[in-house]
């Protein structure tokens, strides 16, 4: 990737947790942390790597997918939806209304783009291994890309999806764990802790790599050496901080669902601006 490309992704992750702060700090209240912990997952998945995808028709056959399993990270999918042009900006100012199309969690019967209903944590992880065996059968050749969190890694269905997934040799499966350290309750490590979590997904089959969340160039790298395996499914471990660019709550557990006014994401807003 050149500078001149970095550039334009990096200035776009920044309107992306833009439109997020925006998008939440209307409502009051919402999942900021996991939201903005994933958006340079986002933006190098939906401004580079995804293929065949259309935001005028959003279930074109053969497209590449994203199941986004941490579905409470919504409303940071929404900003990059919106801003491809799967439907109005303004929509984000509904987010989690009556009536919105864009329910706290994804719903794919609700919002052009989505392309798996998720919010119950572990399921969204099946489904999309459940996608990935299917774009094999059909030979499409697409990737089925999935974002898992790393508190969601407790669930025992991760690790069946992973067995099932090294048993079906899916490498058209990428997966992103967003290693954020915190869930609702605390750390990580002190609910159920996850390291090692490299020799873990290895003693799965899996094709493991653990890189700077937040480093586009370097997800890049990843995600091309991911693509670039046969039989194994790939998984992508991403150090992250929550809430990622929300300087009242950056890095603090208190971010994972919180309430803020309108003030104080103005206050974020102008932080983020100036960084
Ligand atoms: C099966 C299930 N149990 C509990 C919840 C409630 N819940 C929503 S988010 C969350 C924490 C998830 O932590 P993590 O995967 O680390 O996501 P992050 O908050 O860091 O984005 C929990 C327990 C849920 N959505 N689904
Ligand atoms: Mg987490």
């Amino acid at each position: 990737m050149d500078t001149q490309e970095l550039k334009h992704l990096q200035n776009k992750a920044k309107e992306i947790r833009q439109l997020t702060i925006q998008e939440i700090g209307n409502l009051g209240l919402g999942h900021i942390g996991g939201s903005l912990s994933i958006v340079d997952i986002l933006t190098l998945l939906y401004y580079k790597m995804m293929e065949n995808i259309d935001p005028l028709d959003p279930r074109k056959e053969g497209r590449d997918k994203l199941v986004l399993s941490k579905g409470h990270a919504g409303p940071a999918l929404y900003s990059v939806l919106a801003d491809k042009g799967y439907f109005p900006k303004e929509w984000l100012m509904t987010l989690n209304q009556g009536g919105t199309n864009l329910p706290s969690h994804c719903d794919m019967n609700r919002t052009p783009g989505v392309d798996f209903t998720t919010g119950s944590l572990g399921q969204g992880s099946s489904a999309a291994a459940g996608i990935a065996l299917a774009e094999k059968f059909k030979n499409s050749g697409a990737t089925t890309y999935l974002i898992i969190g790393d508190g969601e890694s407790q669930e025992g269905q991760i690790w069946e999806m992973g067995m099932f997934a090294a048993q079906y040799k899916l490498d058209n499966l990428i997966t992103f764990m967003d290693y954020n350290k915190l869930q609702i309750d605390g750390t990580t490590s002190e609910v159920i802790d996850l390291e090692d979590i490299v020799q873990k997904w290895n003693g799965f089959g899996w094709f493991v790599q653990r890189v700077d969340g937040h480093d586009i160039e370097v997800l890049e790298e990843a995600v091309l050496k991911a693509k670039a395996q046969s039989e194994k499914p790939s998984i992508i471990i991403c150090d992250t901080i929550k809430a990622k660019g929300f300087s009242p709550a950056q890095g603090l557990q208190s971010s994972h669902h919180m309430a803020f006014s309108k003030e104080v994401a103005q206050k974020a807003l102008d932080d983020l601006l100036a960084e």
